[in-house]
């Protein structure tokens, strides 16, 4: 039987990061994107990384969403091996915050783009929206679930009352 047709490829470099990152399978969950996502490290398990990046292209997948802690190559090490976007988050981490995360993943030479997105949490749930942005460019049904998303949103915020 064929595998499922999915459009986008989350990985992350631990299952450690997975708290953060089930922000992002959220999303992509919520707008009916069907997504896999997978723990594998650019350094623990480079093959494994390899061969499901190719799985997922011929599977259909039209960008990565990559998050990694730390000396976080993952995303740089992804958009090595794939033409396909890649859009990074970088997790917090132990001893730095994230800051080691944010600066290794935004500083990619000149060639090999990863779109970097914030810290944490935000990030995450940013880089899936991102996704769908990029993917309603060709799908009006999933446009128009944006539109609705950010227009409950936007509700949501004029209707807040702060406290007296
Ligand atoms: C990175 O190292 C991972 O992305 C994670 O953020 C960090 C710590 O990983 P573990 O030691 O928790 O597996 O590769």
């Amino acid at each position: 039987m064929a595998a499922k047709k999915i459009l986008v490829g989350v990985v992350m470099g631990s299952t450690s990061d997975w708290e953060v990152m089930s922000q992002a399978a959220k999303v992509l969950k919520d707008f009916g994107v069907p997504y896999e996502a997978r723990a594998l490290s650019a350094h623990r398990t480079p093959e494994a990384l390899a061969q499901w990046l190719r799985t997922m292209e011929k599977r259909g997948a039209r960008a990565f969403i990559a998050a990694a802690g730390g000396a976080a190559h993952l995303a740089g090490v992804v958009a090595a091996q794939s033409q396909l976007p890649v859009l990074g988050v970088p997790m917090p981490s132990k001893y730095l915050a994230g800051l080691d995360s944010l600066l290794s993943m935004v500083q990619m030479p000149k060639g090999i783009p990863v779109a970097t997105f914030a810290i944490g949490e935000a990030g995450a749930a940013n880089a899936a929206l991102f996704v769908v942005a990029m993917l309603a460019l060709s799908d009006a049904p999933l446009a128009k679930r944006l539109a609705t998303f950010r227009a409950s949103q936007a509700r949501a915020v004029i209707a807040a009352k702060l406290p007296d």
